[in-house]
């Protein structure tokens, strides 16, 4: 039944910062995701796995594909979401629980989907989370040298029934995506406490922008913690996702920032993206950035051991760390930085300026859980969320952060400006640039303090007299051209000057970089196609 196709090898399967990600034609083409998935097999002994994706265009053909290969190379048994959805908190979750020894993700996160969108591959590990540089590089390897994939001939069985069925030799469990999950967040958070503030008259808005958290925030907000039916939107998750872009971020999230701002704003405002790891913030009448939620999370933390942030986020969660008395580290962007941290004990909470947000539970950001963290502080504290936040700036002083955005530049123009940059790198001390002066300026390297891994080049830093700190880096998801991402930090310590204006308290140094960075002459471009 078994039977050995030959392929060529495609020399374009480098997985970027989370899996491999292509226009979702690309993925569709004969033999693209064989070869990719093959190769993860090829590389990484695979006994017991989860599959699950967050059901964009093309999820259930490779979710049968994926199956059939599956059972051809050797795995005894899969966990499948039902109709192949899950979430890829809840593909962490399970692969703890069952103690598998990996799981495939079917998703290109917040990328739009559909025909013309894009499709992704991501591969965690025994520990639920992104694997490491080393997995990774093994599974490129294997891509340029892959010359055939194994597949029983029989078909997959549609995943659409929880229970259990075998395919060949291998058993394939079919679960509801939301159960276990759920019930790992009712072990975490105070439900009776939300709920008491919900009965109270509480209000929200979560968006799921027709992606996979529909189903997991219904259940969990309206079912179980007693939101008003209609508190979460689009939540039927849909293979376009409805046509929007399910990137979490007052760009993308406009509907969602209008209501929160306008007159009958509800209390609470928060939003996920198409897989469910990234997690936005809104008030009523107030944005809180990622970099912020972090810290603000952190510092009402019980029993804080440690943090972690990607390094562009901004150093906000350093003050709470340096308050509490407990370390804080900076990681290279990417997930799977966080992973060692976690499992050494070493930190309690971690997070990037993108949306993401994660703790101990699981080993990928969880949308639904920051949710929850910033639902339970509300309820202990009964304030409305500008009090807390203007009670965090005062407390930690404020750390003013915007991430500018220039998408589909020129890769050749992109590699040019980041190359000038690097060679400059040392003669930028004391050089100034619409009036702010360089102090210091490197490349991130990143050693691991749990198994001494380095990861290099990870983008570079340039810090100025006055304590501002601009970060330059190549997006590692984007799939046409190249998206250059500049972030942006200037700490306010207080007491004056909390409550200005962050697009204004940033002007200076948004020149000042465009300027150092030669923006213009590389790109083209004078103005960021998303500020977030
Ligand atoms: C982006 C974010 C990064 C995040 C990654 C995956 O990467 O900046 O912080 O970890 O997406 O998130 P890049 O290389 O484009 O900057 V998700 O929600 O796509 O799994
Ligand atoms: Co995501």
């Amino acid at each position: 039944m078994i039977k050995t196709v030959s392929i060529r090898a495609f020399d374009d399967q480098k997985p970027g910062t989370s899996g491999l990600r292509k226009k979702t034609v690309h993925f569709m083409q004969p033999d693209y995701l064989e070869a990719y998935i093959q190769s993860i097999f090829n590389a990484v002994p695979v006994r017991r796995m989860l599959l699950g994706g967050d059901g964009r265009t093309f999820n259930d053909a490779a979710i049968a594909q994926i199956l059939r290969m599956a059972a051809a190379n050797g795995v005894e048994q899969v966990i499948v979401g039902q109709n192949g959805l899950m979430s890829t908190p809840a593909a962490s979750h399970l692969i703890r629980k069952h103690g598998l020894d990996g799981g495939i993700i079917l998703s290109a996160s917040h990328n739009p989907a559909g025909p013309d969108g894009d499709f992704g591959v991501k591969f965690n590990g025994a520990n639920g989370g992104p694997v490491p540089d080393a997995v990774t590089d093994a599974i490129y390897a294997r891509t340029k040298e892959v010359s055939e994939y194994r597949i029983t001939g029989q078909p997959a069985p549609a995943p659409d029934r929880i229970g259990e069925t075998m395919l060949g030799d291998m058993r394939i469990c079919v679960v509801d995506p939301v159960e276990d999950y759920a019930a790992l967040m009712r072990s975490l958070f105070d439900f009776d406490a939300i709920r008491a503030m919900f009965q109270g008259g509480f209000t929200l808005c979560f968006d799921a922008m027709h992606a996979v958290t529909g189903p997991y925030a219904r259940a969990i907000f309206e079912g179980e913690l007693g939101a008003a039916a209609g508190s979460v939107i689009h939540a039927v998750p849909l293979p376009d996702f409805g046509g929007g872009h399910p990137d979490p971020n007052p760009v993308w999230a406009r509907g969602l920032m209008e209501r929160m701002f306008g007159d009958d704003a509800p209390d609470f405002g928060a939003a996920s993206d198409g897989d469910g790891d990234r997690n936005m913030i809104v008030g009523r009448g107030i944005y809180v950035g990622p970099s912020d939620s972090l810290a603000v999370l952190a510092a009402h933390m019980p029993g804080l051991v440690g943090v972690a942030r990607s390094m562009p986020t901004s150093s906000a969660v350093d003050a709470v760390a340096r308050a509490r008395g407990v370390p804080a580290y900076a990681v290279p962007t990417g997930w799977k930085y966080f992973g060692n941290l976690l499992d050494a004990g070493l930190i309690s909470i971690c997070g990037e300026e993108s949306a993401g947000t994660g703790g101990d539970h699981v080993r990928e950001k969880d949308g639904i859980w920051a949710v929850l963290a910033w639902l339970e502080l509300l309820a202990k504290r009964r304030q409305p969320v500008t009090e807390i936040m203007q009670a965090h700036w005062r407390d930690y002083g404020r750390h003013y952060f915007a991430r500018h955005d220039f998408e589909e530049i020129d890769s050749a123009a992109a590699d040019a400006l980041v190359g000038a940059l690097r060679e400059n790198l040392s003669g930028l001390g004391g050089q100034s640039f619409m009036g702010l002066t360089v102090k210091s300026a490197d490349d991130f390297t990143y050693t691991d303090p749990v198994d001494g891994s380095v990861a290099q080049n990870q983008g570079v830093i340039i810090r100025f007299e006055t304590g501002e700190r601009a970060m330059i880096r190549l997006s590692g998801t984007g799939t046409s051209g190249a998206t250059l991402r500049l972030y942006l930090e200037r700490p306010v310590a207080g007491p004056k000057g909390l409550d200005m204006n962050p697009a204004q308290a940033l002007q200076p140094l948004a020149s000042a970089t465009y300027s150092l960075i030669r923006l213009t002459g590389f790109t083209g471009r004078d103005a960021p196609d998303v500020i977030s």
